[in-house]
């Protein structure tokens, strides 16, 4: 985990500014990349990892499919939310260095935020 987010850090500093730009065809990009990541790592992964980092969601986008999970782990110093835009989760405080899981239950595009650092804003699309 730790290896990953270092020999990744260039890739991560992207998806950041894909995040706050977010044109349909970057988001696309973003995530296809993530899925492609996930599942060359993971083949039969049910647990999506989103890592919180340096103020960013990272991916900043995100695909599951129904049923799968998905962990948000604060490697960040201070605390962090992971709230849906549209009420759907919340997980309130994620203290620094614990972690979040949520299952994701019904198809559709969830866009969240932090509620402490609302520039932090990401995404997640469950089919
Ligand atoms: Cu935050």
């Amino acid at each position: 985990m730790r290896g990953r987010h270092l020999a990744s850090g260039c890739w991560l500093a992207a998806a950041a500014v894909c995040c706050a730009a977010a044109t349909p065809a970057q988001a696309a990009a973003a995530a296809g990349h993530a899925a492609a990541s996930a599942s060359a790592a993971h083949p039969a992964a049910r647990l999506h990892t989103v890592t919180i980092a340096g103020m960013h969601f990272l991916p900043a986008t995100l695909q599951v499919r129904r049923g799968e999970r998905v962990e948000w782990v604060n490697d960040d110093l201070v605390p962090h939310t992971v709230t849906a835009r549209d009420g759907r989760f919340d997980s309130r405080s994620i203290a620094a260095g614990a972690s979040w899981t949520w299952v994701a239950d019904r198809a559709g595009s969830v866009a969240y935020a932090c509620a402490y650092h609302p520039d932090m804003t990401a995404s997640v699309t469950i089919r």
